[in-house]
């Protein structure tokens, strides 16, 4: 079907949308009878539970910047988010929750095997991320991956109204846009991608990479965390198919294609807010009485992924203690380790190996009660993660390569009393922004630990200036910002 009309059996029946999100995850979680809201569900205001006449399911809005900044929009213009809803089961029935309509896309257990942990996470994922682990390609994975997007770019087009606009998110989905047009051509399409773009040499690793720029090539605006990353796109356009490009503009038979950097930033109004609520400065000061105290706290927070440079930061600790630059219990350090992909290989032997890490820096130079190393693999509130960011005088945040991180713009807007300081990758999307951070190298052990040692004997004067720095530019652009220059970018 072509030419943007629709099969009239569904033109009856679906509702149909100005304004269509496609993302791999819908942006609500499941109730469980028993489940209760959760303290982030509260915190963020996301706690009004719809029970589904039909099903009897009930859902919940899931905290998170992305749906926080599209949630207006959504409203504003009667949208609807495209997605997988979790689970494996049955998806619901598409329905309304708090003004947005939500489209269940289906995923079984082969897919999520194949297109989510094989092609997305073992094979885009790590060759995206500067190969900093071996990409595993399978063909198997390649077919499911055509398949799903095929199954999103239907579901897209069912949904959208002539002439609207659909924005499809990321690496999951590179091959919807083309997909999309070929059924849709009357809509204006764009796409944002949230990890990093490689350089040519890399991406011509990836078996059946033509497809996926022309995956990409479908969209109209390509947004991406950074201009590096959007160079190299309209660079591999030429190169591989013979594209002409004038700036960043790529020119696809009779189309222009856009691609442009558009950094993502996090709610700062409401991370700001939580900071100051009195319970969290309470609970910020009880986190630091149950680690004994201590002179300097020094805090990580990541997902537990190879990419966010868990291992070198603690190996860096575990040589300034051994070296007795810093000691236990004047410094202990917080590592939060959300779990992730934990079915996939590379996660697994990651948490091995950090595990092992934390044992032999605990192990070494912990005392009874007292820890050098505090390893939370756990997920927590916003409120909770706020608590810490406030209780934290150094935050290290220092990925190998990473297309933005949020957690370190989190940190910066959390400690209005402009205590704290950041130690950040080079190598994270944040550094081309919070150039008042300390920023380090990532891959040279000795500038972090010294990177580190600044940071934990900064003057608070100049700690002050550095982070009011960041806070200024951060509550200049922050998510709502970033939703509304993509759009308005793509005329929509
Ligand atoms: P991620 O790789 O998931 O995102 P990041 O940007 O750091 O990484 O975002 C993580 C989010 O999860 C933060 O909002 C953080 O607060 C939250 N989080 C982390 N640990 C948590 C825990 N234990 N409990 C609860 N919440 C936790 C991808 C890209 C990034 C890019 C984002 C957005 O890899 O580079 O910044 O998308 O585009």
């Amino acid at each position: 079907m072509t030419g943007g009309t629709l099969p009239e059996v569904v033109w009856d029946v679906v509702t149909r949308s100005g304004f269509v999100v496609v993302a791999n995850r819908m942006p609500v979680d499941e109730v469980s009878p028993a489940t209760t809201p959760s303290p982030a569900a509260v915190a963020a205001g996301s706690a009004a539970l719809r029970p589904l006449p039909a099903s009897g399911r009930e859902w919940r809005r899931s905290p998170g910047g992305l749906v926080t900044a599209l949630h207006p929009v959504l409203v504003a213009r009667g949208g609807t988010w495209v997605g997988w809803a979790g689970g494996v089961g049955e998806p619901p029935e598409p329905f309304e929750l708090e003004g947005v309509r939500l489209h269940p896309v289906r995923l079984d257990s082969v897919d999520l095997e194949r297109y989510y942990e094989g092609q997305s996470n073992a094979s885009i994922w790590p060759l995206y991320h500067d190969a900093v682990e071996t990409p595993v390609y399978r063909r198997r994975w390649r077919e499911s991956y055509r398949e799903v997007n095929a199954r999103f770019a239907a579901a897209a087009a069912e949904v959208a109204a002539p002439g609207a606009t659909v924005w499809v998110q990321d690496y999951q989905l590179q091959l919807v846009p083309a997909m999309l047009r070929e059924q849709r051509p009357d809509l204006r399409i764009g796409f944002f991608l949230h990890i990093p773009f490689p350089p040519i040499e890399l991406f011509m690793q990836l078996p059946g990479r033509a497809e996926v720029l022309n995956g990409l090539l479908g969209a109209d605006l390509i947004g991406f965390q950074q201009k590096l990353a959007a160079q190299n796109f309209v660079r591999l356009a030429r190169h591989l198919l013979g594209l002409r490009y004038r700036g960043q503009t790529v020119k696809v038979e009779h189309r222009e294609v856009k691609a442009g950097a558009f950094p993502i930033s996090i709610d700062v109004a409401e991370m700001e807010q939580l900071a100051a609520n009195p319970a969290v400065q309470a609970r910020a000061k009880q986190i630091r009485a149950e680690l004994g105290d201590p002179v300097t706290v020094v805090l990580g927070v990541d997902r537990l992924d190879y990419t966010k440079g868990i291992e070198l930061r603690l190996k860096a600790f575990r040589e300034l203690l051994a070296e007795g630059r810093l000691a236990v219990p004047d410094t202990v350090m917080v590592q939060v380790a959300t779990p992730s992909r934990e079915r996939v290989e590379h996660y697994q032997t990651l948490r091995i190996r950090v595990e092992r890490e934390v044992g032999r820096i605990n192990g070494e130079f912990g005392r009874v009660g007292v820890p050098a190393v505090h390893y939370l693999h756990q997920s927590y509130s916003r409120t909770e993660l706020a608590a810490l960011y406030c209780a934290a005088d150094v935050m290290m945040v220092t990925p190998l390569r990473d297309g933005m991180n949020l957690v370190a713009k989190e940190y910066v807007a959390a400690r209005a009393d402009t205590g704290g300081a950041l130690v950040l990758s080079e190598f994270a999307g944040a550094a081309t922004e919070l150039r008042q951070a300390f920023l380090c190298n990532p891959y040279d052990p000795e500038a972090v630990k010294e990177t580190l040692l600044r940071a934990v004997h900064v003057p608070p004067p100049e700690a002050a200036r550095r982070i009011r720095a960041m806070q200024r530019h951060l509550r200049s652009h922050d998510v709502d910002q970033w939703a509304r220059n993509f759009l308005a970018e793509l005329g929509s």
